[in-house]
């Protein structure tokens, strides 16, 4: 039995009316082309398909929602950072990001996909801001973590670390080839996904 048996493609929104409506709870998976974002989505839902993987990044500019479970979504951004995107594209990127985050209520959590070889961008730390300006919660997930050796892993952890320090991010290795790191990023996602109700006095 997979973990989640209902999981489903949603709807996809190039537009922000085309966003699926804001009810229940989601998460939302963000980071550069590249960082292996798909990856991660599929590791941690186990399904192979559900997000394309690519080797020509930076081509679709689509929001993309997926059912994990009544009420529970799993959002996957739009990558950014790809050095060949016409300005254009990069600013209906950049419009339709700030209008996801400005509007959904139903979003709890993000996932920030970063690449462990390349550490935080600005534009990383940008879609951190986002998200905690609004007191969401964010876990960044250090991909790739296989192409690193231990000392190197280690530290780009603290790195990341340090760099969040004073916020509630947490950041973690992954990766998706060596299987590392897979069960405690879907463990970060459901206990968002499952938490207590927004809006509720802790
Ligand atoms: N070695 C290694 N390569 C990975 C890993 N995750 C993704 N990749 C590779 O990185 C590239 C980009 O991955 P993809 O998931 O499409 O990235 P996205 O553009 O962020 O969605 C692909 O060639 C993947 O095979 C990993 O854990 N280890
Ligand atoms: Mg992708």
């Amino acid at each position: 039995m997979s973990i989640y048996p209902s999981l489903r493609f949603l709807t996809s929104a190039a537009e922000p009316h085309q966003l699926a409506p804001d009810t229940g709870r989601e998460v939302a998976f963000a980071g550069r082309s590249n960082s292996g974002k798909s990856t991660a989505i599929n590791a941690i839902t186990q399904r192979s398909g559900l997000a394309r993987v690519s080797r020509t990044p930076g081509r679709t500019q689509l929001v993309n929602f997926f059912e994990l479970a009544a009420g529970q979504r799993l959002v996957d951004l739009p990558g950014y950072g790809f050095a060949k995107v016409p300005e254009k594209m990069r600013l209906h990127w950049l419009g339709l990001m700030e209008h996801y985050f400005n509007v959904r209520e139903s979003l709890v959590g993000l996932m920030l996909i970063v690449d462990s070889r390349r550490g935080l961008s600005a534009q990383d730390a940008a879609m951190l801001e986002w998200v905690l300006s609004r007191q969401r919660a964010a876990h960044v997930l250090l991909t790739k973590a296989d192409k690193l050796n231990r000392r190197d892993s280690r530290r780009v952890l603290k790195d990341t670390a340090a760099a969040c320090e004073d916020t509630a991010v947490t950041a973690q290795l992954f990766s998706a080839r060596a299987k590392e790191g897979i069960e405690e990023a879907r463990l970060v996602m459901q206990g968002w996904l499952e938490g207590q109700p927004r809006g509720a006095v802790l």
